[in-house]
């Protein structure tokens, strides 16, 4: 049972209203900045933009309530005798995406504030005639949005490992190993949000202990996927089908993650 039923459900209720605000945006003339809604142009674009910042604003509060809801579960509801060592490494995974959700999404929203306040106030954060910097929406959105790529892929993790595990009938291999990969991930992820500014114009002195940061995060990833090939080695393997997407899942993730490693490179980014 969860805590706090009432907020999971809150959070579940979202989706008509945001539904409602997205089919109203050809009404008020639609949007065309894109999902991140970068200034300037969702400053000066039509008023559908407001009703698509409006939506992103409800859903990154509730993203915020859904993520407090999973960990307060995991904190205070443990059965006795269910210790932080045992914990299945789904849960584990679930615990360090929640900590992302709950964490920098605030980041997200204060950037999605100010737009709207550039938008109906004429604040000007974002515009260099006044005074306002166009690169800083970048910058806090990024913050949020980078993490957010781990809210996505820790969870799915977790059900890789469980499968494989499962169906290998052998534990996780290198359990604690993996349970320091995934808090090593949410730690680093809050550090590497201006590699997807190397093109934007900002400094260049600021590349490197980004490329740094980012490369860094392919040692707890890396963990991860010989935790995967541990666990598969010399067990009874079961070949049936979610084995087989599970298996799937390793090449995909290998291909994935050496990509990552050069995409990272601020070299070979600017020139990609
Ligand atoms: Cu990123």
């Amino acid at each position: 049972m969860l805590p706090s039923l009432r907020i999971n459900a809150l959070s579940y209720w979202t989706i008509p209203p945001v539904a409602v605000l997205l089919l109203l945006t050809p009404v008020f003339g639609g949007f065309d900045s894109g999902w991140t809604a970068y200034p300037p142009l969702s400053v000066i674009n039509a008023d559908g933009q407001l009703l698509v910042l409006f939506a992103f604003l409800t859903f990154g509060l509730f993203s915020i309530l859904g993520g407090l809801n999973f960990l307060t579960t995991v904190i205070k509801m443990r059965v006795p005798g269910m210790t932080w060592g045992r914990l299945p490494i789904f849960v584990w995974a679930i615990v360090s995406a929640f900590l992302i959700s709950l964490a920098p999404t605030k980041f997200v929203a204060y950037g999605l504030i100010m737009v709207i306040l550039d938008r109906v106030a004429g604040m000007g954060f974002f515009d260099a005639a006044v005074g306002g910097k166009p690169l800083l929406y970048e910058h806090i959105f990024w913050f949020y949005s980078h993490p957010a790529v781990y809210v996505m892929i820790l969870p799915a993790f977790g059900i890789e490992l469980e499968i494989l595990s499962r169906f290998s009938r052998k534990p996780v291999f290198a359990y604690k190993w993996v349970v320091a990969s995934f808090i090593a991930v949410v730690i680093l992820s809050m550090v590497v949000w201006a590699h997807h500014l190397f093109t934007s114009g900002m400094s260049s002195y600021i590349h490197i202990p980004f490329m740094v940061s980012t490369e860094l995060i392919s040692i707890p990833t890396g963990a991860v996927f010989l935790s995967a090939l541990g666990t598969l080695w010399m067990g009874k393997l079961w070949l049936k089908t979610p084995m087989l997407f599970a298996v799937g899942v390793i090449f995909n993730f290998l291909i994935g993650g050496i990509t990552g490693i050069f995409l990272a490179d601020v070299a070979t980014d600017i020139q990609l």
